[in-house]
């Protein structure tokens, strides 16, 4: 399943620009805290970014891969291949002359790695939008200057206990929403804990990452007695392709159905919604393939009336740059996984995102508004693949 070729018409039209450089630039970053999911357990982000040079001017974008194939079958090291080998020479078989909005459209015959395009589509675009003076929130029709942020919190290590000071530590910064990750073993119990702790008003939502075995009765008992805790959403409960089920139960269920790992494409939006199996859409840019898309996700959950918001992967400054610019647009009515850096990093390679009651403020700049700092980037692995 290709992304359609055709640009957004929405979205205003920009000069073209002439590649000069594409470099991949690779950094570990600790993370402030293990991450745990269903699907494994991540102590530091193995950053892979995308620097262009192009019209003078420099872009980033950020491949949001994990290092190990399973959050979806990308990987980072895989991302990096296939951008050496097959994206990047895909985008300047025609020649180096394109506009922003043509990257979807040329790379559109290779399949899948959509982690790996959205980075390419999000570095060109800074690129073209540095050399025209242009904001990334503007060019994409941003309706705020601040999105709402919450929070998303791993399984600690130290069980219910540890969680409950997490997440009181988390809400006394300001967050604005809770989400905690939940599998088979680790869901009832620490669910009920939380939710007596931060009593009923408090937005909090569960994320499984496809735990759940829809064949599986204690799974599915699990799940029910969930559905009594008044949560906003409980965020894909089984596999990616499992959509009759996700339908199946939703139908059952009063906490809405949010998906993140079915979605790859508008299509699979719009499938979702009107099969029943989604009442809400997590949207993340690399997930889908880029900001294109992502907006195209928008306006079809928008006109069924669906609400989405801004999903994470742990991003370094430079991928939520572009999250919190893509969750500042119309639509985005949920608050996202757009957490403040230093809820990940004890130095991001940007400027920080800071949390200011309970917001982020979109950034002001040109382009996605922030840069790696040069000295976070000593050491970083440097791989050209288009040179002047
Ligand atoms: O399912 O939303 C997810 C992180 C890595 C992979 C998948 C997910 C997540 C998160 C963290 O939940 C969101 C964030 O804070 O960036
Ligand atoms: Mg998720």
């Amino acid at each position: 399943m290709n992304a359609p070729a055709d640009p957004t018409p929405s979205l205003p039209a920009l000069p073209a620009v002439t590649l000069e450089a594409v470099e991949l630039v690779r950094v570990r970053v600790p993370l402030v805290r293990a991450f745990t999911t269903s699907f494994g357990r991540q102590t530091e982000r193995d950053v892979l970014l995308i620097r262009v040079e192009a019209a003078g001017a420099t872009g980033w974008g950020e491949v949001v891969t994990t290092a190990a194939p399973r959050y979806n079958e990308e990987f980072t090291d895989g991302a990096a291949l296939v951008l050496r080998d097959h994206l990047v020479p895909q985008l300047v078989a025609d020649g180096r002359t394109l506009g922003a909005a043509e990257v979807p459209g040329r790379l559109a015959g290779i399949v899948g790695h959509r982690m790996a395009r959205a980075a390419l589509e999000v570095a060109v675009l800074d690129a073209g939008l540095r050399a025209a003076g242009r904001r990334l929130a503007d060019h994409l029709g941003a309706v705020v200057d601040r999105v709402p942020a919450g929070v998303s919190v791993g399984i600690p290590d130290g069980g219910i206990g540890e969680l409950c000071t997490q997440v009181a530590g988390y809400l006394d910064e300001g967050y604005l929403r809770i989400k905690a990750k939940i599998e088979p073993g680790f869901d009832l119990a620490p669910m009920r804990a939380l939710r007596e702790l931060v009593g009923p008003d408090v937005d909090l939502q569960v994320d499984a990452n496809a735990a759940y075995d829809p064949d599986d009765a204690r799974h599915l008992a699990a799940l029910d007695a969930l559905d009594e805790l008044g949560l906003t959403m409980l965020e894909q409960p089984f596999a990616a392709n499992r959509i009759g089920d996700h339908a199946r139960h939703a139908a059952r269920w009063r906490t809405p159905i949010c998906l993140d790992e079915s979605i790859h494409d508008v299509h699979d939006a719009v499938d979702a919604v009107e099969r029943g199996a989604a009442h809400i859409i997590n949207i993340k840019l690399g997930r889908v393939g880029g900001l294109v898309e992502s907006l195209r996700i928008r306006d079809a959950c928008r006109a069924r009336g669906v609400p989405v918001w801004c999903g994470g992967m742990l991003e370094t400054g430079v991928g939520r740059a572009a999250n919190v610019a893509l969750a500042a647009c119309d639509g985005f009515v949920l608050p996202g996984d757009t957490s403040a850096s230093d809820r990940y990093f004890a130095t991001d390679l940007t400027d920080p995102f800071v949390l200011e009651d309970g917001h982020l403020a979109v950034p002001s700049g040109p382009g996605i508004g922030r840069v790696p700092a040069g000295e976070r980037l000593v050491g970083a692995e440097r791989t050209s693949l288009l040179h002047p």
